[in-house]
C-alpha cells in the first residue's frame, strides 16, 4: 500500500499503478501513451465511471525531473480519487487523465547520479538533455530558453524533438474535443500560471482563468492557510517559450495552468544510501 512517507522511484511508481489497474478494473485504466528516450513506459492513469466523450482533466507531473514533490501530488490525486470511497462524485460526470511521471528518464537519474538534473536524458554533441517545458510549438525558442545544449532551458533542436512532448502532443490531439482542463505540475513557488509564457498580454478568456484560479486559491487557503499567487507565466517571474501551457491553450483547451507547489523539506529521500546528498543546495529554481 501506499504511504507517501517517503519519495517512490519509477518502478515502484508504475507497480502502485498497476495494482490500481488490477484491484479497480471498473475506474482505472492503465495507458502508455509512449517510450522515453531509454526506452521507459509513459504511463497514464485514466480514471472513469464509464461511458465515452466525457469531459476530461488533464493533469502531468515531472517533465522537470528535479521536482519530487510533483509526482506525489499526482499519485496523491489517483490515490484520494480511486482509494476513498467518499470521492467517488469526482468521476461521475469527468474524467481524469493522469501522468505521474512524464520524464521518467530524468526522474530515475535524479535518483542514481544527481539530485538537480531537470532535463530529459536524450544525448547532444556535448550535453545530455533538453528542458521539456520549453520543446513545445508555441514561440518556439523566442524567448525564455536557450538554443545552447548544455543550458538547463535548453529548446532541443527542433519543436517536439523529446520522445516525452511527442507522446503529450499526440494524446492531447487524439483527444482534444474531452479535455477541458489541464494542468501541468512543478516545483517551487506556489504559483498557478496561466497562459501565455511568451507574452505579457492576457489570453481572451483571462476572467475565467483568474476566476477558476482563485477558487483553486480559497480551497487551499482552507485547508492550510497559504496562498497561491495566480497569475499569467510571463507575468510571473520571467517569460518563457515553447511551454506545454502555451501549446495547449493555443490548440484550444481554454483552462490551462503550470501549478508550481510550495518549497519546504531538504529534497533528499531519507532513506536514500544511493548518492551522498550532503548539505541539501538551494537553487532557487527547481
Ligand atoms: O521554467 C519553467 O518551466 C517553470 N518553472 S520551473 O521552476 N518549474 O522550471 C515555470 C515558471 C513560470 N513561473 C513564472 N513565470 N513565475
Ligand atoms: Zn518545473
Amino acid at each position: 500500500n501506499i504511504t507517501f512517507t517517503e519519495f517512490m522511484r519509477h518502478d515502484e511508481i508504475n507497480a502502485y499503478l498497476d495494482q490500481l489497474a488490477v484491484n479497480y478494473p471498473e475506474i482505472v485504466t492503465k495507458e502508455v501513451i509512449g517510450r522515453s528516450f531509454e526506452g521507459r513506459e509513459l504511463i497514464l492513469l485514466r480514471i472513469s465511471s464509464g461511458g465515452s466523450q466525457k469531459p476530461t482533466i488533464f493533469a502531468e507531473a515531472a517533465i522537470h525531473a528535479r521536482e519530487w514533490i510533483a509526482p506525489p501530488v499526482a499519485l496523491y490525486t489517483i490515490n484520494q480519487l480511486v482509494e476513498n470511497p467518499e470521492n467517488a462524485g469526482f468521476y461521475q460526470d469527468i474524467d481524469w487523465a493522469i501522468i505521474p511521471v512524464l520524464n521518467p528518464d530524468g526522474y530515475e537519474y535524479t535518483h542514481t547520479t544527481d539530485r538537480f538534473w531537470r532535463k530529459t536524458r536524450t544525448p547532444g554533441t556535448i550535453c545530455h538533455g533538453v528542458d521539456g517545458n520549453r520543446n513545445f510549438d508555441a514561440r518556439w525558442r523566442e524567448t525564455g530558453a536557450s538554443a545552447w545544449q548544455c543550458d538547463n532551458t535548453y529548446t532541443g533542436h527542433r519543436v517536439f524533438s523529446e520522445p516525452e512532448t511527442q507522446a503529450i502532443r499526440n494524446y492531447i490531439l487524439s483527444h482534444i474535443e474531452d479535455i477541458k482542463l489541464f494542468l501541468d505540475i512543478h516545483s517551487f513557488g506556489r504559483w498557478l500560471l496561466y497562459p501565455y509564457g511568451y507574452i505579457t498580454d492576457d489570453p481572451d478568456n483571462v476572467d475565467e482563468l483568474r476566476t477558476l484560479g482563485q477558487l483553486f486559491n480559497d480551497a487551499v487557503y482552507s485547508v492550510n492557510g497559504e496562498n497561491y499567487t495566480v497569475v499569467s507565466f510571463a507575468n510571473g517571474l520571467y517569460y518563457a517559450a515553447g511551454t506545454s501551457v502555451d501549446w495547449v491553450k493555443e490548440q484550444g483547451i481554454d483552462l490551462a495552468y503550470t501549478l508550481e507547489l510550495p518549497r519546504g523539506g531538504t529534497g533528499v529521500r531519507p532513506s536514500s544510501r544511493r548518492y551522498s546528498a550532503g548539505r541539501p543546495r538551494d537553487v532557487g529554481r527547481f
